[in-house]
């Protein structure tokens, strides 16, 4: 198993005490239709500032052991030693009104990604619903190779209108842009969601594929998605598998796709030099 390079830390300047100062202020959450708190902009810049990095982690083909694709996945750099921890970081954007602009801003960093991953591999990006209705993110995926696109759609907000969710998407998946029902079995990711998207992929959440190889219970749920994903020529991806004797139930229940830290955790994949090779880091 692998770790994730660590980042090199530049020394702290002027500009990011400030903004360290305004981010330490507590974050209250906007009113409804109110002006941006006082500490989003601090948020804001210190996200823009190289405090988002998008990690890569590989969807592995678990027969072969070869990757089919990677998720983007958002890392964050907090100076002001608040939570590292995306969900926790996205929950205090969205709560300061700028989980819009940390969406949009972590879809460029993984879009940017693309053409470090060779052409037969596709990449896989989280959105939550209302960045799939916001023209800057529409705008960024229409001008992606779309077939080598995966939409994660994430579990975090209740859908408001499936039928306007899916008249946006449609032209992109015509396109050939895939959609992924993210976190199956967990939070807003329920049977309707599924059945109201008809997406092309499900990811099962890693509270379902925990403690598999221990539990008959969840070893027969999971036999029945694969039966329910074949018949409608789905993909399933198990998530969180980090054991062997879980990728070997999983295995056992008929689940081919998996990503974990079995196969490797989020990486931040190396700066490129001017010649586009990737810059070592210290580590
Ligand atoms: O919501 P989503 O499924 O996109 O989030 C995936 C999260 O789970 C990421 O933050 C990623 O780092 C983490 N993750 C990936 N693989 C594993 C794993 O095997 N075990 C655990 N506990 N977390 C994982
Ligand atoms: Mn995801």
């Amino acid at each position: 198993m692998t770790t994730a390079p660590r980042r090199r830390r530049r020394p702290l300047s002027r500009h990011d005490l400030e903004v360290i100062t305004q981010v330490a202020r507590p974050v209250r959450p906007a009113a409804a239709g109110s002006a941006r708190p006082a500490g989003a902009p601090a948020l804001l810049s210190l996200l823009q500032g190289g405090g988002l990095a998008m990690a890569l982690q590989p969807i592995v083909d678990a027969g072969t052991g070869r990757p089919v694709g990677y998720e983007a996945l958002a890392r964050f750099t907090r100076l002001d030693g608040g939570p590292q921890r995306p969900d926790l970081v996205l929950a205090e954007a969205a709560s300061a009104g700028v989980g819009l602009d940390v969406e949009r801003a972590a879809l460029r960093a993984a879009l940017a990604l693309l053409a470090r991953l060779s052409p037969e591999r596709y990449l896989s990006v989280n959105l939550s619903p209302a960045a799939v209705a916001d023209g800057e993110v529409l705008g960024q995926l229409r001008a992606a190779p779309l077939e080598r696109i995966v939409l994660e759609l994430t579990e975090h907000d209740a859908v408001a209108d499936y039928q306007q969710l899916n008249e946006t998407l449609g032209p992109l998946r015509a396109r050939g842009m895939r959609l992924a029902i993210d976190d199956v079995g967990a939070g807003y990711s329920g049977l309707a969601h599924m059945l109201q998207l008809s997406p092309d992929i499900l990811k099962l959440d890693m509270s379902l594929t925990r403690d598999v190889d221990q539990d008959p219970a969840r070893r027969a749920l999971i036999t029945a998605m694969t039966s329910f994903t074949r018949q409608l020529d789905l993909s399933l991806i198990a998530e969180g598998v980090e054991r062997a004797e879980q990728r070997q139930a999983l295995l056992g229940c008929g689940v081919e796709l998996m990503q974990g830290y079995l196969f490797s955790r989020p990486e931040i994949p190396p700066p490129l030099s001017r010649q586009g090779l990737p810059v070592v880091t210290a580590h």
